[in-house]
Parts: structure tokens; C-alpha cells; sequence
């Protein structure tokens, strides 16, 4: 059955949710020098909203969800993924090695109540539940690419926020060089954890120039819901520039540090995944081309972009650096 066409999004909330929202949003657009799209999503909308079954705002799976807004500076206008493809073709291992497999498990996974603890080097650590972190930030929507190192592609509509806000709030010390990530250790959970595929927790890093720029968001939602299990709930990283596995899931801990700190794929294979992990067709996997991809949902392979399509607005960040030593 075709599915009723999505609404706007935030169409449903009232006038005066939208006026403090747009307060709040003006107040932290004020920290940084691009103006992004906020999208008036009310949070209590997006929390109570279940994962499963319809949902108004989501897209008819083929076709771009028709988003009532004007497109912002970060959204890409190519087609975004149907939610079916975005949702079923998955690389979540604490849940399974094929693609179809996190879809199919991710059920066991709670992602409320959850805590996210923010330490390190900051003068503001925090440990704080995941509904009151969100409600510290406005929700926008992004499209963005999404490249996996593997050469396939997606499109997606993130929600979320961008991860400087919540830096900057924490206050850094004059230390800080790196951010590090960690996902969820939990194997009851998480049942992919029981066998020695990874070493678990699965962890990330970025430098914190890259940590800060403003394409980098965590996100809760996508497609104008709440996130799915399968796609990272409650909270991942979306790096657009980056391939896919940097884009750390279902985050339970953001540690700010002096050293670069190690991360999952690079200690599992250090020869064919480096720190940085910036998309680039130059430089090839030691097995397989990088120079082209394959959009899921499309026929034809396409070819890949510099920084994923973002080269404009990151490619200062490495300045100095030979990106085929620092891959
Ligand atoms: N914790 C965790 N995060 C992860 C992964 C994983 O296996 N575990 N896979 C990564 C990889 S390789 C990719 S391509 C993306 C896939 O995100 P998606 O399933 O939402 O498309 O998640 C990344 N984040
Ligand atoms: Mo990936």
C-alpha cells in the first residue's frame, strides 16, 4: 500500500513551541559562522515517536522524502535513499556481519533510559541522560552522503545536532586535541559482542579541529523520525567527508584528549584503515578501487568525489598533511 505523502516537518507543532524554539536556535547559531536550516521538530514529538510502523513525516520508500523547507548550505539536492534501503542495508557488527542482520536483531538493543558521559579534558564534564542532551539543542535536518568504505553510497536526512554545540558547552581545556567515542559494551544487548570480530567497545576519534567544524553532527533522528535501532539509537556520529565507519553508533561516551586516541578498524587493520579515513578516490583500499561507488537504490556505479562531495568546506582542515601517508 502506497503510504501517505510526509508533511512537512514541525508542521505539527504550535506557534509558541516554534517561537522558543527559534529563540533557542538563534542563541546557538550565534556560535558559529554558517546559518543551518533549523528544523522546528519538537523533541517531545521526536522522543515519543515509535520506531516502528507509520510515521507521517516518513518518506515514501523510492522516492525523496518531500521535506517543506528551504534547502539549507549543508543539504546535498540529490536524491536521498528510500528509509527501506537506509533501514535494511545496515554495518552495525555488535549485531551481525550481513548487511540485513542489524535490522533483523537490533530489538534487543534499549536506547532509553541512556547515558552519555562527556569527560576528558574539559572544564565542564558532564553525565547526562540522552532525552535532557537533546533538549540542549534545536534539531536540524541535513542531507547528507554517505560513503562507506566498502564503495557504496547512500543519501540520508540526518536530525540531529552539531557536535560543537555540545564541545563547546563542555568547555574544553587548553589540552584538548582529539575526541574520542565509544559505543555501548553490553552483550546482552548487544549480542554480537560475544564473539571477538572487533574488539568491543566498538571506538572512534577525530582530531578536534575536525570535531568542531560544522558539517560534523551527532544525530537522533533520521527521515524526520526518531533513529533506528539498526542506524545507531539513541545518538551516533554522521562525518560526511569521512567513510562510513567513522560515523560511530549508539555513542555512550565522548572523551575529549591530548593524544590521538586508537579506534576501532585502524587496530583491527591499521594497514587498511587509517585514523583519518577521509574519503578519497585517490587512494585505494589495499583490496578493492575506491575511485568510483555504488549508490545504493541506483544501477550505475558513480564516481567518487574528494572528501565525499565536501571538499569546499573541509579540505583546509589537512593543509600540510600528504593524505596518502595520513590515509
Ligand atoms: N558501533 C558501531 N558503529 C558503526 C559500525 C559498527 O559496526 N559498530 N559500522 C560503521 C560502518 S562501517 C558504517 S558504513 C556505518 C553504517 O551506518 P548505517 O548502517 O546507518 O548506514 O556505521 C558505522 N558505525
Ligand atoms: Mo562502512
Amino acid at each position: 500500500m502506497r503510504q501517505k505523502l510526509p508533511e512537512p516537518l514541525g508542521s505539527e507543532i504550535t506557534s509558541e513551541s516554534l517561537y522558543l524554539r527559534r529563540r533557542e536556535f538563534l542563541k546557538s547559531a550565534a556560535l558559529f559562522t554558517g546559518t543551518a536550516a533549523a528544523v522546528g521538530t519538537g523533541l517531545q514529538l521526536l522522543s515519543h515517536r515509535p520506531t516502528g510502523g507509520d510515521s507521517p513525516l516518513l518518506g515514501v520508500p523510492g522516492e525523496a522524502p518531500k521535506v517543506a523547507r528551504p534547502r539549507g548550505p549543508y543539504d546535498t539536492d540529490e536524491r536521498a535513499t528510500s528509509y527501506e534501503d537506509a533501514t535494511t542495508y545496515n554495518n552495525f557488527y555488535e549485531f551481525g556481519l550481513d548487511k540485513g542482520e542489524p535490522a533483523e536483531n537490533a530489538h534487543t538493543l534499549k536506547p532509553r533510559p541512556w547515558t552519555v558521559i562527556i569527560d576528558g579534558e574539559v572544564h565542564k564534564p558532564q553525565r547526562v541522560d540522552i532525552d535532557t542532551l537533546q533538549s540542549w539543542f534545536p534539531l536540524e535536518e541535513r542531507v547528507y552522503r554517505m560513503r562507506c568504505v566498502e564503495a557504496w553510497s547512500m543519501v540520508i536526512p540526518w536530525l540531529g545536532f552539531p557536535l560543537a554545540g555540545l564541545l563547546r558547552r563542555v568547555e574544553p581545556t587548553g589540552k584538548a586535541r582529539y575526541v574520542a567515542f565509544a559505543t555501548l559494551k553490553d552483550p546482552a544487548q548487544m549480542p554480537g559482542q560475544k564473539y571477538p570480530v572487533l574488539d568491543w567497545p566498538y571506538v572512534e576519534g577525530l582530531r578536534l579541529d575536525e570535531a568542531l567544524h560544522p558539517l560534523t553532527m551527532l544525530a537522533v533522528g533520521m527521515y524526520g523520525r526518531v533513529l533506528p535501532n539498526q542506524n545507531g539509537a539513541p545518538l551516533r556520529l554522521v562525518v560526511p567527508w569521512k567513510y562510513g565507519f567513522k560515523g560511530i553508533k549508539s555513542i555512550v561516551r565522548i572523551t575529549l584528549t591530548e593524544k590521538q586516541p586508537p579506534t576501532t578498524w585502524n587496530l583491527a587493520n591499521a594497514r587498511e584503515y587509517g585514523f583519518f579515513a577521509n574519503v578519497n578516490p585517490q587512494v585505494d583500499h589495499p583490496r578493492w578501487s575506491q575511485a568510483s561507488e555504488r549508490r545504493i537504490g541506483e544501477f550505475r556505479r558513480r564516481p567518487t568525489l574528494p572528501f565525499n562531495g565536501y571538499a569546499e568546506q573541509v579540505a583546509s582542515l589537512y593543509t600540510g598533511m600528504d593524505l596518502r601517508r595520513d590515509f
